[in-house]
């Protein structure tokens, strides 16, 4: 008797004509179950590792220990987020993934009852009318109301990141190829530096690959800060998952966004519109620390920047 087997090649299998060779039927089938035990394996994998990942977010969240913002191996869901606006758009995220694996499934189970029910030999006789009150009113406005269910939340979340709240510290942001300049303004300090990634062979301990730079961002916790976003050759793409935000930078015009992180850390961004050769090669760092640090950091900035400047 013949083994049974699953599977999209099994069933390209079935359709082999029956001359063809038993041995490359034989091989066929073998792929064919070896083919679904590797899917099931990837599967099972990444769900593993995403939840791995998720719970190591997770537990630095509930500890207090400062917060790293950036993508860890095998990950699946975003990285965590530090600002209301993060926190809102992941939720959205959340519910856009409900909505959309709702409308995936409805259409699936839908084909499927098709493809059972009205192929030609289940129902040689298929009907001939051409309209459905009922079901056309339905298929209008059940759309409408999940875009309506959509919108709300999407309109507040634009909201929340497009009017700018008064801000506490203000710092300008200037993308370059291939790296991003800083300026703090003069009740920050006065002062501007260039930040460019640290090259393979001189990262130390824990930096991160193409996330780490020479020059970090330091700027305090809970205080609202006003980036303003520009380039100076071509457009690039200013973008911190961590915080929400992702603002073009562009040549000739100033891009203002904002962000409030509540919770210390580091946290890594790219450069997220392609600019050139080295567009991979011009990360973002930024460090969130204690009121008392950032002005013991600043200070120290101002002097080695302007020294440098001069
Ligand atoms: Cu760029």
């Amino acid at each position: 008797m013949e083994k049974a087997v699953y599977g999209p090649v099994a069933s390209y299998v079935r359709l082999l004509p029956l001359r063809a060779g038993a041995a490359a039927r034989g091989a066929l089938r073998v792929l064919s179950s070896w083919f679904c035990r590797a899917i099931w394996l990837c599967i099972s994998v990444l769900l593993l590792t995403g939840a791995g990942a998720r719970a190591q977010q997770a537990s630095q969240q509930v500890t207090g220990q400062p917060v790293t913002g950036q993508p860890v191996p095998w990950q699946i869901g975003l990285q965590p987020p530090v600002t209301d606006v993060a926190r809102s758009a992941q939720d959205f995220h959340n519910l856009l993934l409900w909505i959309t694996g709702g409308v995936v499934v409805l259409v699936t189970v839908l084909l499927i009852v098709v493809i059972v029910r009205f192929n030609e030999r289940a129902n040689p006789s298929p009907a001939r009318f051409t309209h459905n009150t009922w079901l056309e009113v339905t298929w209008t406005v059940v759309p409408i109301l999940v875009l309506a269910v959509i919108a709300v939340p999407s309109f507040r979340l634009l909201r929340a990141q497009l009017i700018i709240p008064p801000s506490d510290i203000t710092v300008k942001v200037t993308g370059h190829q291939w790296y991003w300049n800083y300026e703090y303004p003069a009740e920050q300090g006065g002062f501007t530096f260039d930040s460019v990634y640290v090259p393979d062979d001189d990262l130390t301990g824990e930096q991160p690959r193409l996330l780490a730079v020479d020059n970090e961002v330091v700027l305090p916790v809970d205080s609202t800060v006003r980036l303003q976003v520009t380039a100076a050759d071509v457009i690039h793409g200013f973008a911190v998952p961590s915080f929400g935000i992702k603002i073009d930078a562009i040549p000739g015009r100033l891009n203002e966004t904002w962000f409030r992180a509540d919770r210390e850390g580091i946290y890594y961004g790219q450069c997220s519109l392609i600019c050139g050769q080295n567009h991979a090669y011009m990360p973002i760092a930024i460090r969130i620390v204690s009121a008392e640090q950032y002005a013991a950091w600043r200070e120290e900035a101002k002097a080695r920047f302007t020294a440098a400047g001069d």
